[in-house]
């Protein structure tokens, strides 16, 4: 742990970093260019001069403002700055202790200078994207906008800004004002953690200058009809250009939309009268169009799309250049008004996670690609923003990886301030000025979102949905921009406007622990439908992980005072701040934990089988009477390091919920419902293998802890891709079950299970899970009998041999092959491996694995693969621990 910073005034010399030279060349310097500014300096109104318009000149000495990134809250500056780090902020309760508040209730300033040359006829714009929560802004010692217009974290506007420039050096200056998540249109975080010590506050996004000739432009939209089975599509490219000159303008609009060797030129001329905005279309023939798939189903190819507008054979403005994919939504509600989804005419089943952003919200496109390819490997398809709509590089990296994005507004704050709604204070109600901000939030966003092929459909409401009028401006603001995909009125149920009709999804919980029958109890928020949000309250992250933000109290808390508020849980004023209903099934399911160990290693346990239920559940059941539809597991990740809803933790190190739900998402999979005995063949693909061949071989066997069989069954069956269906009934096997038994399905391609799809492995107690629905709260439902896997306690040890050897080995990648085999005859239960480099005991994250915290049957033995980033170790080294086998580490 490093020494804690005493929290220090803001402008003393603990900040002070020099300005950045001023750069030597114009930022832009012909029509068409738009240019970011690179960084700011920062600084609080209380250690800054009060002459804001002296500031906001050229020359203005901020010499101790400290210099930071673009993108930059308030917090992210003063971490990026030296005063705090994460490591020390995020350890134990420290966010609470060493952070000086006093700065936050008053606004903070950002200042850069940049050189332009202006030249006549040519115009210039700052171009915001949303400043939070509300700002000033200045430039060259005149206001360009106050606070009631530059308004809200998604607020993006464009101001020309010609006449207030100068040739060589000029300056901005944006005032944030300090945000409060109840009043104003900003990010709050609900209940997920604590809130950051200023709210969010601060230029989160970039900031652009652009420099055009007479004629401007805005994004364009993308529009085509390519609906299943069309050769060919038309596709039309729609942009708004404004003629910036008080006379009629003559002018040509060229677009180009090229992948491969296929290119489609299109122009038109247009004519604008002095000041007009119009839309001008681009529009032709595109044939055999390559069409974009979520990535289990096909390619993502993109077509880059460049428009341009010509005036006197010079280029006056560029659209900004976007890549574009063809593919085709429907949405729609079933006969059970449960929302539905079909991808280019297939039935899509959303299965994915709510994406926590970082609560600084700090940006680092390698680390968020780190988490999509997370999803990736686990079988996701689908993430869920509630709110943090991010940047655009978060959506051209879904369209790169083929995983489909729902954004959407966010709950329990200013965005839900309607009549109905008691779940805010009063006071939070939306005024004319809000309906005003939302418009104009909900028009960026949709500029922003309106081209890319991952956005599967917008949420504008979270828990409540919008008001008639809200709705309207919503829907308004989304079809002006040529939003083609399904607007949904909310995340839940509670009611809806009348232009958008029922959600036709659920929100009715889980958020804390239920067991795994629960999934298949079709009640509340089991397997059937669509839900939004759900999950069993899991995530525990590994030692190593919990090390670098738990103290050695935090640490035996865990394990000794279950009942304990926890500072890494949710936040203080949430349900979720304590692991009582967890603790409480944990330690009737799996018997007392006697040690931080064998706490960490019960959770595991407890965490693979709950989200396993969860994906397996919805997959398994996407066939049943009352179809599974969809679900989103609350949460994918956390915005800190958090103790519980998460698919994988902070740190990106994989535990017992990823392990769990990366068998329960396998495309093609065999599963066990808890409920009643029912083997399920799942298949989420959307065609057959290259062969055609549909016909798969289920194995069935189910063994006592000596090892002993107890049922054997092999079952012949043909899939169908999209499909689940039946396999066999077991529930008479079950029943011979005397304490606890582990049972082991196979699917394979052959006969002899030699080409595996999917090996899933399960301990099941000859009691299972009793749940009390009529108790169900809007966060779990009651268990009033527990499971006993206390047996596994007891288990005879297991002699596991592990050998580990290189792969493959690339610049960017290394894969391991890890062998384990178990040479008892008694199962092997619970293998945990842990990739770490040997040199310093760390994790190595993320690693990729193939299957892990697996179980072997006697004398079975299976071949597993890791691959992880070459650069991050040199030293790779296996850890080899759980449930009935010895730890060791085997190196490389
Ligand atoms: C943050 O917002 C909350 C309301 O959600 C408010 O109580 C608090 O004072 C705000 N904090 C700051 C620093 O403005
Ligand atoms: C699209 O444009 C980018 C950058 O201009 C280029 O690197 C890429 O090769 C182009 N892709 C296609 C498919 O033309
Ligand atoms: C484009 O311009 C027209 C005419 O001013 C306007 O009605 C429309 O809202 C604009 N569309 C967008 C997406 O800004
Ligand atoms: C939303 O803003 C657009 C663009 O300024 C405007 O045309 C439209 O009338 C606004 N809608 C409402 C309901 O104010
Ligand atoms: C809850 O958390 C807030 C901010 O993190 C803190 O100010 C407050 O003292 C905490 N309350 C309790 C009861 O721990
Ligand atoms: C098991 O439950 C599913 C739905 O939960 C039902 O479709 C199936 O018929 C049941 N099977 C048995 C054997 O009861
Ligand atoms: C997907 O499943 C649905 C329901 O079983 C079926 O109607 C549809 O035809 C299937 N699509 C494909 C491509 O298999
Ligand atoms: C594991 O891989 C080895 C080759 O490295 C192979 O000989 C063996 O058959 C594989 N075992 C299994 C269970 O796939
Ligand atoms: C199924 C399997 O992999 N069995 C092997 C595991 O253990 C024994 C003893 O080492 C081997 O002889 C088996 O071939």
């Amino acid at each position: 742990m490093k020494n804690i910073l005493p929290a220090v005034a803001v402008a003393t010399a603990v900040l002070a970093v020099g300005h950045a030279a001023t750069p030597p060349s114009s930022i832009v310097s012909s029509a068409g260019q738009t240019a970011k500014i690179a960084g700011w300096n920062l600084q609080s109104v209380l250690h800054a001069s009060s002459d804001i318009a002296g500031l906001s000149r050229p020359g203005a000495d901020v010499s101790n403002w400290p210099r930071v990134s673009p993108r930059t809250t308030v917090m992210a500056g003063l971490i990026e700055s030296g005063l705090y780090t994460d490591s020390n902020l995020w350890f134990s309760d420290n966010l609470n202790k060493v952070v000086d508040r006093s700065v936050f209730g008053t606004p903070w300033l950002y200042r850069e200078e940049f050189t332009v040359n202006p030249s006549s006829g040519q115009h210039y714009f700052l171009i915001t994207h949303g400043i939070t929560s509300k700002a000033d802004i200045w430039l060259n010692g005149k206001q360009l906008a106050d606070k009631d217009f530059q308004e809200g974290s998604y607020g993006g506007h464009k101001y020309e800004i010609t006449k207030f420039l100068q040739s060589g050096a000029n300056a901005i200056l944006i005032q944030a004002y300090e945000t409060n998540y109840l009043l104003d249109s900003a990010m709050g975080f609900v209940d997920w953690n604590p809130y950051p010590p200023d709210n969010g506050t601060g230029v989160w996004r970039d900031v652009e200058i652009s420099q055009t000739g007479p004629v401007s432009l805005a994004p364009f939209r993308f529009i085509h009809d390519w609906t299943p089975g069309k050769a060919s599509t038309k596709i039309t490219v729609k942009v708004n250009a404004t003629n910036l000159e008080s006379h009629a303008i003559d002018g040509t609009l060229t677009g180009q939309i090229t992948l491969g060797n296929q290119q489609l030129d299109l122009t038109e001329p247009f004519t604008l009268a002095a000041h007009e905005e119009k839309t001008v279309s681009l529009t032709g023939q595109l044939q055999d169009p390559q069409i974009w798939w979520p990535w289990l189903w096909g390619d993502q190819p993109l077509y880059n799309v460049t428009v341009t507008a010509v005036v006197n054979n010079k280029i006056s403005d560029a659209a900004e250049p976007r890549r574009v994919g063809i593919r085709h939504i429907e949405s729609g509600l079933n006969d059970f008004g449960d929302r539905t989804f079909t991808v280019n005419g297939q039935r899509f089943l959303p299965l994915g996670g709510g994406y926590g952003p970082d609560m600084f919200m700090r940006w680092d496109t390698e680390y968020v690609r780190k988490k999509f390819e997370l999803m990736v490997n686990l079988g996701m398809n689908t993430i869920r923003l509630e709110g943090k709509q991010e940047h655009p590089e978060l959506y051209d990296m879904a369209d790169e990886m083929g995983l489909m994005i729902m954004p959407g507004w966010e709950c329990c704050d200013w965005w839900e301030g309607w009549t109905y709604n008691t779940d805010v204070p009063d006071y939070v109600r939306f005024t004319e000025h809000d309906y005003w901000i939302a418009n104009y939030s909900m028009l960026h966003e949709a500029s922003m979102m309106q081209t890319h092929p991952s956005v599967l459909a917008f949420l504008v409401g979270s828990d409540y949905w919008p008001n008639d009028r809200a709705a309207s401006i919503y829907v308004n603001a989304l079809k002006s921009w040529d939003w083609l995909n399904p607007i949904v009125a909310s995340a839940g149920e509670l009611g809806f406007p009348e232009i958008l009709g029922s959600s036709g999804v659920k929100m009715d919980g889980p958020y804390d622990y239920v067991p795994p029958n629960y999934w298949y109890g079709g009640q509340v928020g089991a397997a059937f439908g669509f839900g939004s949000e759900e999950g069993a309250g899991v995530g525990t992250p590994e030692i190593r992980s919990l090390k670098k933000f738990l103290s050695d109290g935090d640490l035996k808390d865990l394990w000794t005072k279950p009942n304990k508020g926890l500072f890494h849980m949710s936040s203080n004023v949430s349900s979720f701040y304590d692991r009582s209903i967890y603790n409480k099934a944990l330690w009737n399911r799996y018997g007392p934990p006697s040690s931080l160990e064998d706490y960490l290693l019960k959770a595991q346990m407890m965490d693979y089988e709950a989200n396993r239920a969860e994906y397996e559940g919805f997959a398994s059941l996407q066939d049943a009477s009352r179809s599974a539809t969809g679900v989103i597991y609350w949460m994918m990740n956390g915005a800190w390091p958090n103790l519980h809803w998460q698919l994988f933790d902070y740190y990106l190190n994989p535990a017992g919920s990823y392990f769990g739900t990366k068998v329960g998402a396998r495309p093609e999979h065999v599963s066990f419902s808890y409920d009643n005995g029912t083997v399920y063949l799942i298949n989420r693909l959307n065609s057959l293998d290259k062969k055609g061949d549909a016909s798969r071989w289920v194995l069935i066997d189910l063994i006592d802890t000596a090892g002993k069989s107890l049922f054997h069954q092999q079952v012949k069956i043909d899939t169908k891709p999209n499909y689940s269906q039946e396999v066999a009934k077991i529930s008479k096997a079950i029943s011979k079950i005397k304490d606890v038994a582990f049972l082991r399905l196979i699917l394979s391609s052959d006969s002899k299970s030699t080409t595996i799809l999917s090996r899933n492995v399960y301990w099941l107690s000859s009691k299972n899970d009793v749940l009390k629905w009529d108790d169900s709260t809007w966060y779990y439902t009651p268990i009033s009998s527990y499971a006993d896997y206390t047996p596994l306690q007891k288990l005879p040890g297991a002699s596991v041999t592990t050998t580990v050897k290189q792969a493959s080995s690339a610049q960017s990648a290394t894969t391991l092959q890890v062998h384990l085999e178990n040479k008892s005859n008694v199962p092997a239960f619970f293998i945990r491996l842990v990739l770490i480099d040997s040199k310093t005991d760390e994790n190595i994250n993320p690693p990729y694995w193939s299957d892990n915290y697996v179980t072997l049957f006697p004398q079975e033995s299976i071949n597993l693969t890791v691959s992880f980033d070459s650069s991050l170790s040199a030293s790779p080294a296996v850890e080899v621990s759980g449930g009935n086998v010895a730890t060791q580490v085997i190196n490389v």
